[in-house]
């Protein structure tokens, strides 16, 4: 039973990779809680990998936003390495959710991650350029870089014990 029977503030926020939006039970699920106004977040942490299967090989549509669009939620689809739009993001889908507003889903689009050796199968042909385009967009690298810009972090604290 939810927290819009029981009246208290609980949300459900369930993680998943992006191969999952590709089982039965992703849209059973999202049917489920966008008809029964569920406290749910859905956050699908799209590394468009599924093992070392790339989503461009398995994911019909392309998007796995536009499918939660299609079960009636808010689709939030934010950027690719900025920390602070995903947390604009999940306070809003928090607040819709307690406000019985209904389920939402982030997809947290991170650049294709470099697998060292895939579950089995040889190393990528593009690994390196694949490297390279992930170090520059590493989210944490882009936040550190914003404190120091902001004066909330000193370069000695970010140079870490
Ligand atoms: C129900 C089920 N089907 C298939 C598998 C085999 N399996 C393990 S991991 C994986 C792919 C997971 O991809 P993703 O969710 O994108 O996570 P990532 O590999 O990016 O960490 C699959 C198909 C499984 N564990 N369970
Ligand atoms: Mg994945």
């Amino acid at each position: 039973m939810s927290c819009v029977y029981r009246k208290t503030d609980s949300v459900v926020v369930c993680f998943f990779g992006d191969a999952a939006a590709n089982i039965g039970a992703f849209h059973e699920s999202l049917n489920m809680a966008a008809v029964m106004k569920l406290p749910v977040v859905w956050v699908c942490e799209n590394n468009q990998y599924g093992l070392s299967t790339c989503i461009c090989r398995t994911l019909a549509g392309g998007s796995i936003g536009l499918r939660a669009a299609a079960y009636g939620h808010d689709r939030l689809h934010r950027g690719r390495h900025n920390v602070v739009e995903v947390l604009d993001a999940a306070r809003s889908a928090i607040d819709r959710a307690r406000e019985g507003r209904g389920p939402s889903l982030i997809e947290a689009v991170h650049l294709p991650l470099v697998r060292p050796r895939g579950f089995g199968q040889p190393l990528l042909s593009d690994e390196g350029r694949r490297s390279t385009q992930w170090a520059a967009k590493c989210p944490i690298k882009h936040y550190t870089a914003m404190l120091l810009e902001q004066g909330i972090l000193s370069e000695d604290a970010a140079q870490g014990p």
